[in-house]
């Protein structure tokens, strides 16, 4: 009796009171996590050209001060860029218009220096060297990879990374006059 009161008091002062053998049952259903509010760490993401081949990869990791992008990719066309994450996980060639608007679920307008904005897919400008190959990280506040949240990039249909022919010029709502989409990868659980 005495190592049961013991027990009961360690565990959630809700169950002190109940029988002993009821503690355990607490804890198992505890454990359970609904599907919905499911955590992804990490996911991997294929990043395609518009001749459908692999360019690189974009791993997303979800962090305490955000969602990690360390983008990897090789064979890009060198200057400023624009980088978003776009509404939809679909990555049709050779336009990728399949991908939707820029993620959007706050309904803002585009772009960092516009007052009305800016959308949560909006990202900084990729700076990609002579030789075509970029390696960075970002970290991005404004999504998660948690599934059920409004910010989700794992929304039912998914979302997409998408690298543009120019530079988002981070004021014209809705896309930033950043150009052709020249890279896609699908975000996707
Ligand atoms: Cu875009
Ligand atoms: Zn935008």
């Amino acid at each position: 009796m005495k190592k049961c009161l013991l027990v009961s008091s360690v565990l959630l002062v809700a169950i002190v009171g109940s029988a002993c053998n009821s503690a355990t049952d607490v804890l198992t259903s505890q454990e359970t996590v609904p599907v919905n509010e499911k955590a992804i760490e990490a996911v991997e993401v294929d990043m395609m050209n518009t001749e459908g081949n692999k360019v690189g990869t974009a791993m997303l990791s979800e962090t305490p001060k955000g969602v990690v992008i360390h983008l990897m990719a090789e064979g890009l066309e060198p200057g400023e860029k624009a980088i978003h994450f776009h509404e939809t996980g679909k990555c049709e060639k050779p336009d990728f218009k399949t991908a939707g608007a820029h993620f959007n679920p706050e309904h803002k307008e585009h772009g960092f220096e516009n007052p009305k904005g800016f959308h949560a897919g909006d990202l900084p400008n990729l700076e990609i060297p002579e030789n075509g190959i970029v390696d960075f990280e970002l970290t991005v506040k404004t999504v998660t990879l948690k599934q059920g949240e409004k910010n989700s990039l794992l929304d039912e249909d998914g979302s997409a990374l998408v690298i543009h022919a120019g530079p988002d010029d981070y004021k014209t709502d809705p896309a930033g006059n950043a150009g052709d989409r020249m890279v896609c990868g699908v975000i996707q659980h």
